[in-house]
């Protein structure tokens, strides 16, 4: 072989395990949570891309959000026989078992954007996550900013029961509003990441309230549901975005659209290409052995209304959302 097609081999060989035979093309099964929201539809399309760019055979299975469904694909993977498996897990706990089983047939596991329990730490290879506790600090303490010191109630929807992102998101918030006692959540219930869930929260803490008028401020775990109670919040004569401050997680091109409108304050974004990453892990892992670090963080960005958000909604609008 002259070196000239050599080279070719062996850059043909980045994206695929190459061996005494010859190259062989990567098969990756993925358990996705569903289409909860328009960031999971943008973590799914982003994945097919990616996994195309590396000539990757991707099998993705839609769990629409049921934990059954996802521990079902991992064991069809496992008997297919796949390279790697990605999980991105609904809830952090009941996964010990099929992860075990992966292991026990040497397939190694990779986590997107959410964790398990720290009792599974050792059945998976890498995850590819976001700092959720650090995203909902950060809201907190724009709150803060925004705020002041006026009094102010907050209401917050809360993702998914169980999902390490909504604990994380929780706890981060809290950790970022703490020391300012004029802020006060008095209302908080899941919205489980959907936008018709967040309207039907949002219309309920506004019946509580009486009408809605001394809530001063929404943080929502997700811009789905953030998106539906605005659209709560309008429908009962509230001014999301002036009278209500809005802060939410995900960056998506309709907060955006709600941010140009004057509807929406704040976001802190969260990157959906969580496969791109996890997929350089695997082929490294494979072709040379490397072993990942436990983690591997994205990256975490607030954007608010001084941030062109017409211009962010065009630069988004059409990755897949
Ligand atoms: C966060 C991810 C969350 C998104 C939601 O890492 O798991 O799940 O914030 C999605 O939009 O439902």
């Amino acid at each position: 072989m002259n070196f000239k097609a050599l080279n070719a081999a062996v850059v043909i060989c980045g994206a695929l395990v190459c061996s005494g035979a010859g190259a062989k093309e990567l098969t990756i099964g993925f358990s996705q949570i569903g289409s909860e929201s328009g960031w999971r539809a943008a973590e799914t399309t982003v994945s097919k891309a990616e996994a195309k760019k590396r000539n990757i055979n991707f099998k993705i299975a839609d769990a629409q959000q049921k934990q059954e469904n996802q521990i079902r694909a991992i064991r069809s993977f496992i008997a297919q026989g796949v390279d790697a498996i990605f999980l991105a897990p609904v809830v952090a706990t009941g996964w010990n078992a099929v992860l075990r089983e992966a292991k026990e047939a040497k397939i190694p596991v990779v986590l997107l954007d959410r964790d398990i329990d720290p009792s599974g730490k050792d059945l998976y290879l890498t995850a590819v996550t976001s700092d959720s506790v650090h995203e909902g600090k950060v809201a907190g303490e724009w709150l803060v900013k925004a705020v002041g010191s006026k009094s102010c109630n907050v209401v917050e929807l809360q993702g998914t029961v169980g999902a390490s992102v909504a604990a994380n998101r929780k706890k981060g918030f809290e950790q970022g509003i703490a020391g300012h006692a004029n802020l006060k959540i008095v209302r908080s219930q899941t919205g489980d990441f959907t936008r018709a869930k967040g309207k039907e929260v949002m219309e309920s803490f506004i019946k509580a309230d009486g009408g809605g008028k001394s809530i001063c401020a929404v943080y929502a775990h997700n811009d789905d549901m953030m998106v539906g109670a605005i659209q709560a919040m309008k429908e009962a004569g509230l001014k999301p975005g002036s009278d209500v401050l809005t802060v939410s997680i995900d960056a998506v091109p309709d907060i955006f659209k709600a941010m140009a409108a004057g509807e929406a304050n704040a976001t802190v974004e969260l990157t959906p290409d969580m496969a791109g990453p996890a997929f350089d892990a695997i082929i490294a892992y494979k072709a040379k052995g490397t072993t990942p670090p436990k983690w591997i963080q994205t990256a975490s960005k607030l954007y608010t209304g001084a941030d062109n958000p017409q211009a962010v909604y065009e630069s988004k609008k059409d990755l897949g959302y």
